[in-house]
């Protein structure tokens, strides 16, 4: 016999509220926390290293940093800013308990940005909200620039896309324009950002853009109540 069943509330109603708790409460510090999300070995920990050099004694930021197994990242990572490492054992992505255990455990530090590196994965990462206040999504332009078209959740979801290891751009196939246009096509004001980490050149206008977003949306989640 079939049974109708009549859902009263959203089924993910909870992890979405908790979400909106670490936001806020984030927020009410002063504190942007960035999601960054990309494939393996497009860049992010390269990119947080270089954005915690260029703001070394100006600005702030720790990283929680995940991965699959070891804690790699966060001893390359151990020089430049304070860190924790999250291994998730297996699983593609981070999720918000992971997040917010690694958080506790910067004991009430002040920061103005708190980087989540997520999981190397295209894919996973993109489907859960982390309680952060911007997302951005990396591509390397050694991945091609058909990763928006055929990948599109994580470029729907995000504010920002990074286009990563610009100096390779003349030993690789790469469309920087079509790579941009693609990406908006399912995030019209996604906001482009096209670097080389390693020689610094675009770091600048990435961490005005950085600076400009902490203003704006810790201004907007504390007024609005929402992210
Ligand atoms: N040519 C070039 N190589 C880069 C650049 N940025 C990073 N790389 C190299 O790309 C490789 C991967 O960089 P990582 O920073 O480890 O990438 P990741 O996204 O953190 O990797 P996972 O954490 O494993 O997903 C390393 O060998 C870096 O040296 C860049 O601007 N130019
Ligand atoms: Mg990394």
């Amino acid at each position: 016999m079939n049974r109708v069943i009549t859902v009263e509330r959203t089924l993910d109603a909870t992890p979405r509220m908790e979400a909106e708790r670490f936001r806020q409460l984030l927020a009410g510090r002063g504190t942007l926390v960035v999601n960054l999300l990309s494939s393996p070995g497009s860049g992010k920990t390269s990119l947080l290293a270089a954005t915690a050099q260029h703001w070394a004694g100006k600005y702030h930021m720790a990283v929680l940093v995940g991965d699959i197994a070891t804690d790699r990242d966060a001893q390359r990572l151990a020089p430049h800013v304070p860190v924790i490492q999250l291994t998730t054992g297996g699983a593609c992505h981070l999720g918000l308990p992971l997040v917010q255990q690694g958080w506790e455990r910067f004991a009430e530090q002040a920061f103005d940005f708190l980087f989540i590196e997520n999981v190397g994965n295209l894919v996973c990462p993109s489907s859960h909200d982390l309680g952060e206040h911007l997302r951005v999504v990396m591509l390397a332009t050694t991945e091609g620039d058909d990763k928006p078209a055929k990948y599109p959740k994580a470029f729907r979801t995000s504010h920002a896309m990074v286009i990563s290891k610009t100096d390779l751009l003349p030993y690789v196939p790469f469309d920087v324009s079509a790579a941009a246009a693609d990406a908006r096509s399912v995030r019209p004001d996604l906001e482009v950002f096209p670097l080389a980490s390693l020689s610094g050149s675009g770091l600048e206008p990435w961490c005005d853009f950085l600076v400009r977003q902490h203003g704006l949306r810790l201004a907007e989640t504390v007024s609005t109540g929402g992210g």
